[in-house]
């Protein structure tokens, strides 16, 4: 008989494969067939993946648990299994050690719970059984992973199905494709959410319909970024549109959209779309002076490649590139989760279109954290705005593109801001 509750193994793995450590999907398939190799019953699994990397994650099974903390940068795992009764944990160890591609590891061994030491309390424990049975299905197995757009002090978590379809490090950024449970196929780009196939429509018809009703005839159009595809669908919508110029830098973005995300890079073989794999911070700079009637930002949070998207020179080179009356419209981040790059962005398009020229655009998006965004405008000239007077024309532009975000009443309102809004643009 044997004289401990439970046996409890500490591994340390080390020198393993970064990638594999910094991938949640992985290591929460690599735990649970470890449990399921070691003739575990596994009940149910929570795996979390941290930013910028590191995952943690808990495997519970009727035998007890499998743990695991990773570190990417230092190759490192600190794994834990805990059994009782028959369980081999040593079985789970060695399948995790080959998984992880360990190149070394230690481990100790601990009885838990020595018999000895513990006094049996003599309670009657038959209507727990009962219960316990009730509840307990050896076949069913809960999976449980989340992907987190979080700064330091707040989140936004998705759970995802684990399904990675696209996964690339471009020399740019991780662009990759995976699948939420609520939301659908999601573009994510260094562990941010861009957009997701059930409420892309949000930010793609906001970025685009107010702008182009509030120019009287907008026909040449440049927009900087938006390597999904989503906002120049929207744009191409309005058939007054003659010309239309984007300029993403990132080719990696545009071929995982085309092959995963293929209703929101729906138009880019529009006759009218002339695309460019560039850096836009470099085509606004050699951009033609007077050139768009309106110019659309598209452009990812203000790190890594979209942080010169959020400076006063390139603002001013997209001044210099409106025709003598043109629109400038920013995404603008978020009051709530980037306060100091909202108010920032919109001091800069203040001095550079003047103070009653930089009126800002809130719209929901639930997949970005906080739900709260913005667009940011620039109204240069004669450009009235941002209020219209065309309900008539955008109701039945709305209907004839089955719109499900974008619509007359919505343009005005989106302009109306909360009190805290005005107070942190104000100069
Ligand atoms: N935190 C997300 C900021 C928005 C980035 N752009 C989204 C791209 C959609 N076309």
């Amino acid at each position: 008989m044997s004289t401990a509750l439970g046996n409890h193994i500490l591994v340390e793995f080390m020198n393993c494969d970064p990638h594999i450590m910094n991938d949640v999907a992985a290591i929460e398939r690599d735990m649970v067939d470890a449990a399921k190799k070691a003739e575990a019953t596994v009940i149910n699994s929570t795996f979390h993946h941290f930013s910028p990397y590191g995952v943690s994650g808990v495997v519970v099974i009727q035998e007890s648990h499998l743990a695991i903390h990773t570190w990417p940068e230092y190759g490192y795992a600190a794994v834990d299994v805990f059994t009782c009764g028959e369980m081999n944990a040593w079985i789970a160890f060695d399948y995790l050690k080959e998984s992880f591609q360990a190149k070394s590891y230690s481990a100790i061994e601990m009885k838990r719970g020595s018999v000895n030491l513990l006094t049996r309390n003599d309670f009657d424990i038959s209507s727990m059984r009962q219960k316990a049975n009730e509840w307990v299905n050896p076949g069913f197995y809960t999976r449980n992973v989340w992907f987190t757009d979080k700064d330091e002090n707040q989140a936004l978590s998705l759970r995802f199905t684990g399904e990675v379809f696209y996964d690339h490090q471009s020399p740019f950024q991780r662009v990759r494709i995976l699948e939420s449970y609520k939301y659908g196929k999601m573009l994510a780009l260094d562990d941010m959410v861009m957009t997701t196939e059930n409420d892309e429509f949000h930010y793609h018809e906001m970025i685009s319909h107010p702008a182009l009703f509030m120019h009287p005839n907008p026909k040449n159009v440049l927009v900087i970024g938006g390597g999904d595809g989503g906002t120049i669908r929207e744009v191409l919508r309005h058939p007054g549109v003659e010309k239309v110029t984007m300029v993403e830098i990132d080719g990696a973005v545009i071929e995982a959209c085309k092959e995963h995300l293929p209703n929101i890079a729906a138009s880019f073989d529009d006759p009218k779309l002339t695309l460019l794999v560039d850096d836009g911070i470099a085509f606004a700079q050699n951009a033609a002076p007077g050139t768009y009637d309106v110019i659309l930002v598209d452009g990812s949070d203000p790190v890594g490649p979209a942080e010169g998207l959020f400076s006063v020179s390139f603002y001013t080179n997209c001044y210099n590139a409106l025709k003598e009356d043109g629109i400038l419209v920013a995404q603008g981040e978020s009051p709530k989760f980037n306060e100091k790059a909202f108010r920032e962005l919109n001091h800069t398009l203040q001095d550079i279109f003047g103070s009653d020229k930089a009126p800002v655009s809130l719209f929901f998006v639930p997949t970005y954290p906080t739900g709260m965004w913005s667009f940011q405008y620039g109204l240069k000239g004669n450009i009235q705005g941002p209020i219209h007077q065309k309900e008539a024309e955008i109701e039945s532009f709305v209907s004839a593109n089955g719109l499900r975000y974008y619509n007359s009443a919505l343009h005005n309102a989106s302009f109306a801001l909360p009190n805290f809004v005005k107070e942190l643009i104000k100069k």
